[in-house]
């Protein structure tokens, strides 16, 4: 099966990561290879991802593109198995994509001056309304996570990986309420120079995430003091080499 994906598109990034968990192997292409006529000939809204099947149907939105890859491959299903656990972990799924991940989409599209030409922005409603869902869901998050393991249950889910999305790591703050309760977890460094990436940035095609905003990530960052610290000048499959053989797996 064939993956359309923007290495910087949150949609794309959970469906990556959803194949990652569940091992499935993925044909991956960059759709900044392409032309946006090349891709609109495979995903008319020209929007990623996109999930070519097996027998040639073309599948979008990403929630629709994890479930199809739950079922369609073997191992342990990550949007649950009875009734109970389907429509738990799909409440949750749904919970952290509309109140969560989405609003904080809109959010950085309509403040950050990066995105001038992308949105047509709101800044005022941004600031006053733009999270309110995320403020009302986030107490009753932290509640179903004090209570539980992970999001919906004692499982590692699908409504995890779409929370994920939504959350920044950047600070030591945000990292101790990630990990809060949390009995056995690592947390994987990725380490660049400005230099390095800001050139990475610059060599993508596309008018999403530009170069200019890593400026305001890197002012953000305070690097995490006992994490597993990866080099990311290396090939991404030493990065992910390196990460396995620390993780023990
Ligand atoms: N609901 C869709 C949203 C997909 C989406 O918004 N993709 C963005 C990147 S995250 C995109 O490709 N935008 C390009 C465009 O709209 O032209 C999903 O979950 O897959």
């Amino acid at each position: 099966m064939r993956l359309y994906v923007r290495r910087t598109a949150p949609n794309a990034l959970k469906v990556l990561v959803f194949a990652a968990e569940r091992e499935i192997t993925l044909d991956i292409v960059d759709v900044d290879a392409l032309s946006l006529k090349e891709f609109r000939c495979i995903s008319p809204l020209g929007i990623v991802p996109a999930l070519v099947t097996r027998n040639g149907s073309v599948l979008t939105e990403s929630l629709t593109i994890c479930r199809y890859l739950d079922e369609v491959s073997p191992g342990e299903l990550l949007f649950g198995h009875s009734a109970e656990e389907r429509a738990t972990i799909g409440m949750w799924e749904r919970r952290s994509e509309l109140m969560l991940l989405n609003p904080a989409i809109d959010y950085i599209h309509h403040t950050l001056p990066e995105f001038t030409q992308v949105t047509r922005q709101f800044p005022a409603w941004a600031r006053q309304d733009a999270l309110s869902a995320a403020e009302r869901l986030l107490p009753l998050m932290e509640a179903q996570l004090l209570r539980n393991r992970y999001l919906a249950g004692n499982r590692f889910s699908a409504a995890d990986i779409t929370a994920y999305f939504g959350c920044s790591a950047l600070k030591e703050a945000y990292r101790k309420r990630l990990t809060a309760g949390l009995a056995e977890f690592r947390i994987v460094y990725l380490r660049g120079s400005f230099e390095l990436l800001s050139q990475r940035a610059g060599e993508r095609k596309h008018r999403f995430m530009p170069a200019s905003l890593l400026k305001s990530q890197f002012e953000a960052l305070e690097p995490p003091a006992d994490a597993i610290e990866i080099d990311v000048a290396q090939p991404v499959e030493g990065c992910v080499a390196q990460i396995r053989s620390q993780l023990g797996r």
